[in-house]
């Protein structure tokens, strides 16, 4: 295999070149499509049917449909979904100005979603700006919620999501508004990204309240999927119906023969979401600790006070690891911000507080570090404001400096009273904290003594990494591959200028349980580190990252899927910021292999694998190989198959939903049994399935 031998310059410059041609290529079918969305516009508003008004309304549409990018970030399936949100945002809006209690979200047939609230209905009166009616205006007029209809618009509109119900318009294939509202039914549709296809219409009188909205997002603009996952969707309504407590949601999968439903409703909230969170973690007390208040701020002078509503909930377990989760205005930032420092400053001020006063810490300790109080701990902390602002990285990071102040207070004293009231707790608490007191300086202890017998920094690399050539991180890949015999084909069949392969033995330690001192010393996830090269939380630094894709590549079976679990938790606990950068990724190995005419074919999932038998009119008996584990491969098919950027599939992890990873983690690897076993039977299932 010509990978074998180290490439030529010629290659390279070959190689190089091709990646010019295949970036260019891509660039120009981008400008094309521009191009040609451009045209479709030109040619509508050529179109008689579309004058005076209608081009008006239209022109803040184009400008989305030109740059969705702009927008909504991508158009792959997360934007896709990030439709969904805005519309179900929306909804949320009004059951948080108390008007509604109910929204359903369907996945229909046609490849349409549709949400419906039972609240007011959007205003149909005429909006005397656009010549429109509000409800149109909505759906036409980008960043229009909110800017009319004075004093009776939305206490908290506009989150991280809030790109208004007119980008969802602008992208889609169509959209059709019914409103509710005092005693009549209103219609209006929309197509091919925002043309009034029926103006809002009385349709009659009904006994309803609320607002229905149905739209099928553009295949022109979402040219990667337009098909929506049922279970992301429903996750978020589960995260929805948690962070308003009393809200139900239900979502329906009317897409296959039956439809699937599931409803969300908790009357206890974000108490009831960290109850549910440490479910499986040894909770050390029963209750939930549960802080509410808001204040009125006036941060600008002359400008309205900012009204600022405030929830904590918080439940220690007998675990070591922090699982706290902030929300703003019902969005989970990733990055915290000023309402996680707020809720830190306050949990480290009342734990010293209260140690010192009932004389736990005696005059000559020293304080407990807020970390101290961190660990085991499992905590919701979710605001609502008015005007968000947004930093970081990805603009998952609360920016107000205000919300620092007011968390704080509410949950200092909150806090402070509860410990007060409840002096066995308190007391178990002050246990807790203590004894990660004691295991930081030992910790501390430890890594000191690392450092110094062995000399070792860590620089060293591993002596069973096989490392590549190439020093640019950039475009450099580091594949963590199950078992020793694996790694040999792995490393026989890379390209070795740019994979690097790490392999693993046996099973690696599981970090969630692990006290923290026994993961130093466990040699597979030192190997790790010191591969990657970047150190570990809380020093772990993604810019000293030695490779740019963290490749796992295991087996397709049980253990294969434990081990990849073992490592994601890994990464979760002491590389977090690898996961949110999208530095991690899984191998996908081929599951068959057909081999016909002489020529092989691999699919990937059982349905491929029917695909191929059509395609070739091959019959269901036509003999395949199964491949059970990556050892089966030969290290040519290895390169082809799963490693080769040409041909492989590698899924990139995301911490898309933090708390979800986590739960995931915590279900294979808490101290409860049951979800494990359900995890084995799962995949033992599929495992059976594929055999067929
Ligand atoms: C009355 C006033 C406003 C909004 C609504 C009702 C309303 C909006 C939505 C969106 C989805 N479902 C809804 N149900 C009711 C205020 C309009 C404004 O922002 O000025």
């Amino acid at each position: 295999m010509s990978n074998e031998k180290p490439k030529t310059l010629k290659q390279i410059q070959e190689e190089e070149a091709q990646a010019k041609r295949s970036a260019e290529w891509n660039a120009k079918r981008a400008e094309e499509q521009r191009a040609s969305i451009q045209e479709e516009i030109e040619r509508r508003k050529a179109d008689e049917a579309y004058t005076g008004d209608n081009i008006q309304v239209l022109e803040g549409l184009e400008a989305v449909r030109l740059r969705p990018g702009m927008y909504i970030a991508t158009t792959s399936a997360a934007g896709l979904h990030h439709l969904v949100w805005e519309i179900i945002d929306n909804a949320i809006d009004e059951a948080l100005a108390g008007h509604c209690d109910h929204i359903e979200v369907s996945l229909l047939e046609n490849g349409a979603v549709s949400v419906s609230d039972n609240g007011r209905g959007i205003p149909v009166d005429a909006v005397e700006k656009t010549g429109l009616s509000a409800v149109e205006t909505v759906y036409t007029k980008l960043h229009a919620g909110g800017k009319f209809g004075e004093g009776g618009g939305y206490k908290v509109a506009g989150g991280l999501h809030g790109v208004g119900a007119a980008v969802v318009n602008a992208l889609s294939e169509y959209i059709e508004v019914r409103v509710y509202r005092d005693g009549r039914e209103y219609f209006t549709r929309f197509e091919n990204g925002g043309y009034i296809a029926q103006k809002l219409t009385d349709v009659g009188p009904t006994t309803k309240r609320g607002t229905l909205v149905t739209f099928k997002p553009d295949p022109i603009i979402f040219t990667e999927t337009t098909e929506f996952d049922f279970g992301v969707i429903s996750k978020r309504c589960k995260q929805m119906a948690y962070l308003n407590r009393g809200l139900r949601m239900s979502v329906k999968d009317k897409r296959g023969e039956e439809v699937v439903e599931d409803t969300y409703i908790y009357e206890g909230g974000i108490k009831q979401y960290v109850e549910d969170l440490n479910k499986n973690k040894n909770p050390m007390f029963e209750e939930v600790i549960y802080c509410e208040g808001s204040a009125d701020v006036q941060v600008v002078e002359g400008e309205n006070s900012r009204h600022i509503h405030v929830e904590a909930a918080l439940q220690y377990n007998a675990e070591f690891n922090e699982n706290i989760y902030s929300f703003t205005n019902n969005i989970f930032t990733r990055e915290g911000g000023t309402h996680l420092d707020g809720f830190k400053l306050a949990l480290g001020r009342v734990v010293n507080k209260y140690a010192r006063a009932s004389n736990y810490l005696k005059e000559d300790d020293s304080n407990f570090e807020t970390g101290d109080a961190l660990q085991g701990l499992t905590a919701i902390v979710s605001v609502k404001h008015p005007n968000p602002q947004y930093e970081g990285q990805t603009k998952t990071k609360l920016g107000n400096s205000e919300v620092r102040r007011v968390v704080s207070q509410i949950v200092g004293d909150q806090l402070e009273q509860f410990l007060l009231e409840n002096p066995r707790i308190g007391k178990n608490i002050l246990d807790k904290v203590n004894s990660a007191a004691e295991e930081r300086r030992a910790i501390r202890r430890a890594r000191e003594n690392v450092r110094r017998k062995s000399g070792l920094d860590i620089t060293t690399l591993p002596g069973k990494l096989a490392d590549c050539s190439s020093k640019n991180p950039a475009e450099c890949e580091l594949f963590v591959v199950e078992g020793n015999s694996a790694g040999g084909s792995a490393k026989a069949g890379r390209d070795r200028r740019t994979q690097a392969i790490l392999p693993l033995r046996g099973k690696i330690l599981n970090v969630q349980k692990a006290r923290q001192r026994r993961i130093f010393e466990n040699a597979e996830i030192g190997n790790m580190i010191s591969a990657i090269g970047a150190g570990m939380d809380p020093e772990f630094d993604v810019s000293k990252i030695r490779y740019d894709k963290i490749v796992i590549m295991t087996d397709a079976d049980v253990d294969g899927a434990h081990i990849r679990v073992l490592l994601l938790t890994f990464f979760n606990r002491f590389m977090r910021d690898l996961l949110a950068q999208g530095h991690v990724y899984v191998a996908q190995p081929p599951l068959y292999k057909l081999t016909y005419r002489g020529k092989d074919y691999y699919a990937y999932s059982d349905r491929q694998l029917d695909q191929i038998r059509e395609d070739l009119g091959v019959r269901d008996n036509y003999p395949i190989q199964r491949y059970k584990g990556l050892g089966e491969m030969d290290a040519e098919q290895l390169w082809e198959t799963t490693m080769d950027p040409e041909n492989r599939k590698l899924i990139q992890i995301t911490l898309e939903d933090g708390v979800e990873a986590d739960q995931i983690f915590e279900d294979l690897m808490g101290d409860d049994v049951e979800p494990r076993r359900e995890f084995i039977i799962e995949n033992a299932k599929l495992v059976k399935n594929l055999d067929i």
